[in-house]
């Protein structure tokens, strides 16, 4: 049992103060008492830790070339449940938690939604008892700080590493292993077997940085793994440690540096499009050739017969970044272990499983056979192998050319990814209901005619115990107060609350916990930004990566039409309403980061102009990431849930959103359209095009944005403000943007879509007049937001598709 007593604690803080810095605790910065603190606490779970690993379990490794974990500390503390321990021991030193909690870096190593799933999974694993591990990058630099120069983006790197080395991990060069890069590759007879001989390569090491997972209120402790990448020999130092001999010159030496360091030196910036550089694929490859060679290191230690892998192991990859791990798994069992194609084949299909984040053309990684040729010679020669019988498997079956073209791995010299995650694995799973059914029917259609029983949902989930307990302190009490503390370990209990729906005590100490909230963010708001916010406003929030498929612009536009609303009558019929925008755009991404100035230009006009006294305000706050998120989601009242129908995925700020009490404003898209099942009609408010719409329109045309725009004023207006001047200094990101609109016919349906919207958002207004339904409303989207819970996202992933038919996990199954 992992527990430690206050006395305890106080004594061990203080020792380690003095062996870690000499000195006492009174003189100590916040930084060091972070450090101190984090350490005691790393001290208190090791033996646990170690002890977690390698039992008879089978093995679940989750390999994601991003994860987006946010800060660890309090996380940390409410999981071992000792944080009231600790807050106490704390303050009776003189130190106050809240300030050690702000102090810790949130290392930002994702993108978004899919780095930060990877990041809830790991919590749902260890919390579920599963043994589930994470593999990624640790890179240098994270996804870039964001900073606002006159409503312009502008990036900043995130040098998150200042102290050298993060607090959490724990480095393990005895388990470094090398990846090798380059290189030429023979066959050889060696006493009639083929033998491969792989030469010249470039060696580079792949060293291990581990950080702890721990499982809520359960000793359960897995890991999350990160390589970094280095020379192979860190005591030779650059001028011995020449790539091919051991013996180059002084600057060979040093470019053989530079070409291992720059691997995980930063993360690639785009979020859903795929930009092909050689950088990324030597990223993609090292991450899973330094992760599968750990795994097969680990499992022969235990003395498993190799032949039975898939019995022992699980391999799941995140999206098609880690889906060389299929040709690698291969050339381990063919090259090291001697099996034959037929038995490698099988058993790697049978490990691995893989899961589709999108069905954006433009996101589909596709790789140059000459890149890959050169690059990872012999990996090329597998892939070609894999591709060579699978279409003659092909052929057997159908005649249709075009089709076996289609589903071909590699095409017209490019590989596809995920032509080869759907063919080397098997399980292919989308994130949403909606988004399996787009997957079945439209994009992957070939495959899921000719292998239908591989594709199956698994809808996203979020890790409540950040999302709501952990963030959310007071809701999360008094949720416990009125249903009790089951619900914490099944979020299905969360249903008990619907009782509660007519009590009006209860739905009013729902909206003054809302209100406190509010009041909370707003104080941040006036620290940080130097911004005034009504806390008796509607906070109406759209926080997510900016994208022209989220539709950020819809939202502006509205916002834009409110305002013309308000100066024409300024007893405008509206409750009056806080716009809160988070979002970073690529930075190669010219139209997002336009949106961006527009949102920054209208919330300065609108917020300077006293003739709407105060009924808009648009607050864009700098640098969205997982910590700002945690002081957004609890004080939320309206989520913007506003993509183009079909094209998010699922989406999981929506989830966050529903268990924190906001109601959704959406379009039946991604998760939406389960977050409508779950509450029904009355408790959300959905508008726009239905996905049967949008395909048709994309199959068939039909829609003209010019004839919208000049058959309705109200349209009209808005689209003009962006070019007439209306908005200073907007010449030519407006250009851009009315282009976008008016010129390249709206690919995002924003303008067909806008008067639904502006309806969908009186409505809105309209419910918000009504504080008790509000609040009844409100308390329905958290009872019926427990489906929402990774835990259960993971529970279903175990059952149906790691542990499915697995005899030595029959309880498993029991999930
Ligand atoms: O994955 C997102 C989807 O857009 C979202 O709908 C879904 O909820 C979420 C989790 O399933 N996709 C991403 O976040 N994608 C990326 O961040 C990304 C990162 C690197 C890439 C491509 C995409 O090269």
């Amino acid at each position: 049992m992992i527990t430690i007593s206050k006395k305890k604690f106080k004594q061990y803080f203080e020792s380690k103060m003095y062996s870690l810095y000499a000195q006492s605790i009174e003189g100590a910065t916040n930084e060091q008492l972070l450090n101190v603190l984090c350490s005691v606490i790393k001290d208190i779970i090791s033996k646990r830790w170690i002890g977690t690993r390698l039992g008879c379990e089978k093995e679940i490794y989750y390999f994601s070339i991003e994860f987006l974990m946010g800060r660890q500390l309090k996380s940390n503390l409410l999981n071992l449940d000792i944080e009231d321990t600790i807050r106490d021991g704390l303050k009776e030193m003189g130190i106050k938690l809240e300030n050690l909690i702000e102090e810790e870096c949130d290392p930002a190593l994702g993108n978004g939604g899919l780095g930060r799933l990877a990041a809830c999974f790991l919590d749902s694993m260890a919390s579920l008892n599963i043994s589930g591990h994470g593999y990624g990058l640790r890179y240098k630099y994270g996804l870039f700080e964001q900073k606002f120069v006159n409503g312009y983006q502008v990036e900043v790197p995130d040098n998150w590493l200042t102290q050298g080395s993060y607090i959490w991990e724990t480095v393990r060069p005895n388990k470094a292993t090398v990846v090798k890069f380059e290189g030429d590759v023979y066959l050889v007879n060696d006493n009639d077997r083929l033998k491969v001989i792989h030469k010249n390569y470039i060696p580079v090491m792949a060293m291990p940085y581990d950080i702890p997972i721990i499982g809520y209120k359960n000793d359960y402790i897995n890991t999350l793994r990160l390589f970094k990448s280095e020379i192979v020999n860190r005591d030779f130092g650059p001028i011995t440690a020449n790539a091919k001999n051991h013996s180059g010159s002084y600057e060979d030496a040093l470019k053989y540096k530079y070409y291992t360091e720059e691997i995980s030196q930063v993360l690639y910036p785009n979020d859903s499009n795929y930009a092909g550089r050689l950088l990324r694929l030597k990223q993609e490859y090292f991450l899973v050739s330094a992760g599968i060679q750990d795994i097969i290191r680990k499992y022969k230690k235990n003395k498993l017969k190799i032949i039975d892998l898939s019995k022992n192991v699980a391999i799941h990859i995140n999206d098609t970044h880690p889906t060389l791990c299929i040709p690698e798994l291969m050339r381990i069992l063919l090259d090291e272990e001697g099996l034959s194609w037929e038995e490698a084949w099988e058993i790697t299909k049978n490990t691995i499983s893989y899961t589709n984040h999108t069905i954006m053309a433009e996101a589909m990684e596709k790789w140059p056979v000459d890149m890959m040729k050169k690059l990872l010679p012999r990996i090329y020669m597998i892939i070609e192998e894999i591709n060579r019988r699978y279409l003659n498997d092909l052929t057997d079956k159908y005649s249709d050319y075009e089709r076996i073209k289609r589903m071909s791995i590699i095409n017209e010299n490019n590989i596809s990814m995920a032509n080869l995650s759907i063919v080397g694995s098997h399980s292919v799973n989308g994130v949403a209901y909606l988004h399996t059914e787009i997957l079945k029917n439209e994009v992957l259609n070939d495959f899921y005619l000719d292998e239908p029983q591989k594709f199956n949902n698994k809808t996203n989930g979020i890790a409540h115990r950040r999302w709501l307990i952990s963030c959310n302190e007071e809701l999360s009490d008094y949720i416990t107060e009125l249903i009790g503390e089951e619900w914490e370990k099944d979020t299905n209990h969360l249903k008990k609350l619907e009782i509660y729906k007519e009590n009006k005590e209860v739905l009013e100490k729902l909206a003054e916990i809302k209100l406190n909230n509010k009041k909370n963010f707003a104080d941040f708001i006036k620290k940080e930004y130097e911004i005034d916010i009504n806390p008796n406003s509607i906070y109406d929030v759209q926080i997510k990566r900016l994208h022209a498929y989220k539709r950020q612009l819809l939202n502006v536009l509205h916002i834009l039409h409110l305002y013309h609303e308000l100066l024409e009558n300024p007893n405008f019929n509206m409750e009056p309403r806080t716009f809160i925008f988070g979002a970073k755009a690529a930075p190669g991404y010219y139209l997002a980061k336009c949106i961006i100035k527009l949102i920054n230009s209208v919330a300065n006009k609108i917020n300077n102009d006293e003739r709407i006294k105060n009924k808009i305000k648009v607050v864009f706050v700098e640098n969205y990431g997982v910590s700002l998120a945690e002081k957004i989601i609890p004080a939320t009242e309206v989520s913007e849930q506003i993509s183009t129908t079909t094209k998010e995925a699922s989406g999981t700020g929506n989830m966050k959103f529903m268990m924190n009490g906001a109601i959704t404003i959406a379009t039946l898209d991604g998760a939406n359209v389960e977050i409508h099942e779950q509450v029904g009609d009355d408790n959300i408010v959905i508008f726009g095009l239905k996905a049967h719409q949008v395909l048709h329109y994309n199959k068939y045309g039909g829609y003209s944005a010019l004839d919208l725009y000049n058959s309705n004023r109200y349209i009209k207006r808005v689209v003009d403000d962006l070019i007439n001047g209306f908005i200073p200094n907007m010449d030519n990101e407006g250009r851009a943007i009315y282009d976008s609109l008016i010129t390249y016919n709206d690919e995002y349906f924003v303008l067909r879509d806008l008067e639904n919207y502006t309806e969908a958002q009186y409505k809105i207004n309209k419910l918000y007049k009504n504080k008790e339904q509000w609040n009844k409303i409100s308390l329905i989207n958290i009872a019926n937001s427990g489906i929402f819970s990774s835990d259960r996202t993971i529970s279903d992933y175990a059952r149906d598709i790691w542990f499915k038919g697995c005899e030595i996990n029959g309880e498993r199954n029991k999930l």
